[in-house]
């Protein structure tokens, strides 16, 4: 078996692993990403497209935002529909701040192109990748690839590979706790080379069921339906799925949308969970390996970047200074801002989405809060200083 000796193992290179790869790589730490998938598969992943100041300042940060510069689309505005009235949240008026829409595809594809010159090893196609001795001085961690053993032995093992991946499993049962929300319906998901049929983000609650227009630049589009979850991928054809947009959008934003073929087309399914603690003897979670957001706040991604900007904080402090005091307080502090991103995900997914039980009283009650929301600007405030992101 190869053995190979590292001082920070990265299990998973999405967002969270080479967010934190490279960080710990400008500072000259070692460290090795092990990936189960292909590049071009990652890559092909079409997921978040709204990215928060956190995230854009770490690639800033980085030396790697040059692209996302010239082509991220800021944006300083967002809107709720319900029926015929449109709520637009200035985000840049209410908080002096905005968000950036730049594909996930985009930033991983940055971040990946940038690894090898900057001495950042990514080992893909890693399959069986499992955790040793997480709770021990010497953590390791064994794969396979191309029918070879291979073990990597770490001080320390970062678990950023997903909520399926096989960090947190490594966790003993009864060391830690998972909180869940499970919703009763998906996001149907379009990608389609069409001019987008709003400058900015439309959320929208129908009778008929959510809908959300987004966009990838000035001639891609990205378009979602709540749907239920048994739901087939086949009984929606594009036709049928930009005539349902059309009606769930409104006249306005129906008025304006360019119909074309999909390029991807897909069906995820609602979830809220977080796991505590994010640490378990030298394993740290971050990401979505700890906790996962349903779409509705664009949260996911940027809860990857700050849980990434903690640690590789605390693992610099811990190589450069022998300062442990940051990775002591790493969960604590990451959770802190995960739960307040979770609730601010699941208070716009319950005021927007139509659940199985809204019955009337639940539909007034959203209606109200919407009432509310367009009549005051502490509301919409609230609201915006959420989606652009609370602070570190
Ligand atoms: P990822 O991106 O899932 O990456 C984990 C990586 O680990 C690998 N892996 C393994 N590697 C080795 N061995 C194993 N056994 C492994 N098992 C798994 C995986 O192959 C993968 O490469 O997690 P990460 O890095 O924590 O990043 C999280 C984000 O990807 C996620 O939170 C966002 O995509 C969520 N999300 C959104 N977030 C936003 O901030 N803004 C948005 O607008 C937004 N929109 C979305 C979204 C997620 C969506 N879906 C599909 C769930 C829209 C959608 C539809
Ligand atoms: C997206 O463009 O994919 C997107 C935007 C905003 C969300 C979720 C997804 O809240």
């Amino acid at each position: 078996m190869a053995i190979q000796r590292t001082q920070v193992a990265i299990v998973g290179a999405g967002p969270a692993g080479l967010l934190l790869g490279h960080l710990l790589r400008t500072e000259g730490i070692e460290v090795v990403v092990v990936e189960r998938r292909s590049a071009d598969y990652v890559l092909s992943r079409i997921r978040a497209g709204v990215l928060e100041t956190i995230t854009t300042d770490l690639m800033e940060r980085l030396g790697l935002a040059s692209r996302l510069k010239a082509e991220g689309l800021p944006h300083d505005g967002f809107n709720l529909a319900d029926g015929e009235r449109l709520i637009r949240i200035d985000m840049a008026e209410l908080t002096g701040k905005r968000v950036t829409v730049y594909g996930q595809t985009e930033l991983t594809r940055d971040l990946m192109d940038a690894a090898p010159e900057r001495d950042l090893e990514i080992v893909h196609e890693a399959i069986d990748v499992t955790l040793h001795d997480v709770n021990a001085d010497t953590p390791s961690l064994t794969y396979r690839k191309d029918g070879a053993e291979h073990r990597i032995e770490a001080e320390f093992i970062a678990g950023c590979d997903g909520s399926h991946g096989p960090s947190r499993q490594a966790i003993p049962s009864g060391i830690g706790r998972g909180f869940e929300r499970v919703y009763p319906f998906g996001w149907l998901g379009i990608l389609a080379e069409v001019p987008p049929c709003s400058e900015e983000l439309i959320y929208a609650n129908h009778e008929r069921g959510f809908a959300l227009a987004s966009m990838r630049s000035p001639t891609r589009s990205r378009y979602y339906i709540q749907v239920p979850l048994d739901e087939r991928l086949e009984d929606w054809p594009d036709d049928r799925l930009w005539d349902e947009l059309a009606i769930r959008l409104g006249p306005e934003a129906a008025a304006s949308l360019v119909r074309g073929p999909s390029i991807e087309k897909s069906i995820a399914p609602l979830r809220s969970f977080v796991f505590e603690p994010m640490r378990h003897g030298r394993l740290f979670l971050a990401g979505d390996a700890a906790h996962i957001v349903p779409p509705t706040g664009a949260k996911g991604l940027n809860l990857a970047a700050s849980d990434v900007a903690y640690l590789s904080d605390a693992l610099i402090a811990w190589f450069k200074r022998a300062d442990g005091a940051g990775l002591e307080a790493y969960s604590a502090k990451a959770l802190a801002r995960v739960w307040k991103a979770e609730r601010f995900s699941w208070y716009l997914t319950n005021l927007m989405h139509r659940f199985p039980d809204t019955d009337a009283f639940a539909r007034r009650m959203q209606v109200a809060e919407l009432d509310y929301i367009a009549g005051s600007t502490a509301m919409k405030t609230a609201i915006a200083e959420n989606y652009v992101g609370l602070s570190l």
